[in-house]
This record gives structure tokens, C-alpha cells and sequence, in this order.
């Protein structure tokens, strides 16, 4: 099966860099904002032909070489027992880390929405397009667990990892192993690519990141036999720790140029990484930028373009066609 996402994802040579964006599906679409005006946010995720609506709403104005699926990071975290609103994030009663570490299994049978999610938008995406399932790290699971919600600076999550490290360690252990399984789920539905979304790990020190995270993450991603990217933004301090988590790929944030930060992963794929500010300035910008980052890159093998974190929300339409035609061009 020749998917373009999937073969430079295994550092094979690809005619042109595949390319989709994080959050492509919701956010920036007034069709989406549309859908929202009618059905709360979990309908759209737990009702399949809404969520593969969603999802198939980005591949049909712009063609993206991958199909993320719609759902939330904190998802899968229902069927382990957690009540969970959005608000719009993410909502709960904070959790302290023995809880976590004695949460009960994932139960397959309700998540099965994602799967019928992922079946609908197999059958409806053109036959080269890949179908990218995620889940969240541990670490940035824990981190919405321990808080209730947001935070600038998760210092509920910072406090448990000094004050517990030893059932912190078993807390997150707990949460990568339902995340493999919930992984595992999405991959035997026709996922054909898995991106761990570990978006506050770069809060942590060097140290504490090389025991806890990296370690988590990588068993999360454990076993998964379709490539897998791991993306941790604002983490550029980890980068040299970050292949401990196995991953295919890693994906960028924008901070550092992609070579430089490519040279310190090493041989291996890389996803990003675009400001995603670019996409609010004009066509001719968009174009320089894209151009910019493709000499950069220069057709080394492995390069999937997008931006280096997901794209905000007043993202004007023309500005995403202006990206994604100039990179095919
Ligand atoms: O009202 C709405 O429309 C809800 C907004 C929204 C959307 C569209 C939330 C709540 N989640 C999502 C979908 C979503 N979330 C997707 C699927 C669509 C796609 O990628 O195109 C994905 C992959 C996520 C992942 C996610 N959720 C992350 C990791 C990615 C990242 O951007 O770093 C995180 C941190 C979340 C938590 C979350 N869920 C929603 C919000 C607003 C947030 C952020 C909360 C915060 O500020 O901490």
C-alpha cells in the first residue's frame, strides 16, 4: 500500500514531503464551528458518523496526506473511569497519584466508538492517505489528573513527581499501559500511523524527564507495530533524550531550526515544524516560510511537514491552502 505519511515516517524516499497539520480537524473550519453550534463537544467525539465527519472536513478542502481522528487526548480516560467535561478543556476533580496508579483497566467496550470512528473514515479517505489514531504520553495525562485541568505551569504534577517519584512512577506505568492497549485498539481498527501527544513534559527538568517521562512514553508506544511519532513541544531541552522513547518519528516544535534539531535526534524522522503564527500573516510570507524550511531540510528522507504545534484557531482557510500548495509545488 503505497500511503506517502507512512513510507517517509519509515525514512523512505517519497516523491514529495507528505504533509497534515495538528488539530487540522475542529479548531480553524467554520464547518466545524457549525457542526459545534448543534452537538457538545463529546457528542462529536463519541457519536462515529460525527466524529468521522470531523475528520474527513481538513481532507476534503485540502487533501492532507494524513487523516488525524477526532477525539481528545483525555478520551480514553472515560473508559478508565474518569468523569471528564471540556470547557473548553479539559474539566475534572484532580486526582492525587495513588489514585491514578489504582484507576481501573480501560474498558474496550467504551471506546468503541473509536473504532467504528476509524472504520467509517478508512473506507472514506482516499486509498494513499494515511488514518493517524494518538493518544496522550502518561506524563501529560498525569498532569491534566493531578490538576483538574489546565495550567500554565502544572505545578501539582511538578509537586507529586519530587514529593511521591515512586508511585508517580507507578501512576504513570498505569496510564502508558492502558494507552498501548487503547493504541492497540485504534491500530487493529485500521490506524495506520499512532502520534503520542506529550505536550507539558517539556515543564520537567532533564532529569526527572529521563526517569519518568521518556520511560512512560516508551511503553506506551511499546509493541505498536504501525510507525509512531512522539511530540513533545517545548521540550528542546530533551531533544537528545528523546529516541529513548523508540518512536519511528519526533515531532518539532517551532523553536529551534528543524536541521539543527534534527542533527541532535540523529538518524531518524522528523514531523514539523512551522510556526504556527506563520499561518496568521499572508501568502507571500506562507510561501517564504515553507520555502525556508524545505532548503533546510533539503530532501533528506523522513521529512513530514507541518506545523510545530497545532494550528490556531483563527487560521484563515486561504492561509492553510497557501501552505499546503506550496510545499506540493
Ligand atoms: O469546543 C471545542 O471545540 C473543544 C476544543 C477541543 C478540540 C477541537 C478540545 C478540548 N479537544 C479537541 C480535539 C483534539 N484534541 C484533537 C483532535 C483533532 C485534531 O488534532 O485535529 C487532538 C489530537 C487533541 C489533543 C489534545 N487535547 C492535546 C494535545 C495536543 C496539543 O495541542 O498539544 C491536549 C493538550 C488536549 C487537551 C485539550 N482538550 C481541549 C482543549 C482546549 C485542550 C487544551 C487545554 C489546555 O489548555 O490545557
Amino acid at each position: 500500500m503505497n500511503r506517502p505519511l507512512v513510507d517517509a515516517l519509515r525514512g523512505m524516499e517519497v516523491e514529495k514531503p507528505p504533509v497534515w497539520i495538528m488539530r487540522q480537524a475542529g479548531r480553524h473550519l467554520p464547518e466545524y464551528r457549525s457542526l459545534r453550534e448543534r452537538h457538545s463537544f463529546q457528542e462529536c467525539v463519541t457519536n462515529p458518523d460525527l466524529a468521522a465527519e470531523i475528520t474527513l472536513q481538513p481532507i476534503r478542502r485540502y487533501a492532507m496526506d494524513g487523516a488525524v481522528i477526532f477525539a481528545d487526548i483525555m478520551t480514553p480516560l472515560e473508559a478508565m473511569g474518569v468523569d471528564v467535561t471540556f470547557d473548553p478543556g479539559p474539566s475534572l476533580v484532580p486526582h492525587d497519584i495513588d489514585q491514578v496508579a489504582a484507576l481501573p483497566n480501560l474498558d474496550p467496550g467504551d471506546v468503541a466508538f473509536i473504532v467504528d470512528t476509524i472504520s467509517a473514515v478508512r473506507s472514506a479517505v482516499p486509498n494513499d492517505t494515511a488514518v493517524i489514531g494518538f493518544a496522550g504520553a502518561p506524563t501529560t495525562l498525569l498532569a491534566y489528573l493531578t490538576e483538574g485541568g489546565g495550567s500554565k505551569d502544572f505545578m501539582g504534577l511538578r509537586g507529586a513527581l519530587r514529593a511521591q517519584p515512586d508511585t508517580a512512577a507507578e501512576a504513570l506505568d498505569r496510564l502508558a499501559r492502558e494507552m498501548n492497549r487503547y493504541l492497540r485498539i485504534q491500530v487493529d481498527a485500521g490506524a495506520d500511523v499512532v502520534q503520542l501527544f506529550d505536550t507539558w513534559a517539556g515543564l520537567l527538568d532533564r532529569d526527572t524527564y529521563a526517569r519518568l517521562a521518556a520511560p512512560a512514553a516508551r511503553t506506551a508506544l511499546e509493541g505498536i507495530d504501525v510507525p509512531t511519532i512522539y511530540f513533545a513541544p517545548g521540550a528542546g531541552h530533551t531533544l537528545d533524550l528523546q529516541p529513548s522513547v523508540g518512536a519511528d518519528a519526533y515531532g518539532l516544535d517551532w523553536r529551534l531550526p528543524i536541521d539543527e534539531a534534527w542533527d541532535i535526534l540523529g538518524n531518524r524522522s522528523v514531523q514539523g515544524n512551522l510556526d504556527p503564527a506563520v499561518l496568521l500573516t499572508d501568502g507571500r510570507q506562507i510561501r517564504a516560510a515553507v520555502g525556508e524550511l524545505l532548503d533546510r531540510t533539503a530532501g533528506r528522507p523522513g521529512h513530514i511537514v507541518n506545523l510545530g504545534h497545532g494550528i490556531d484557531r483563527r487560521t484563515p482557510v486561504e492561509h492553510v491552502h497557501a501552505f499546503v500548495e506550496s510545499v506540493r509545488a
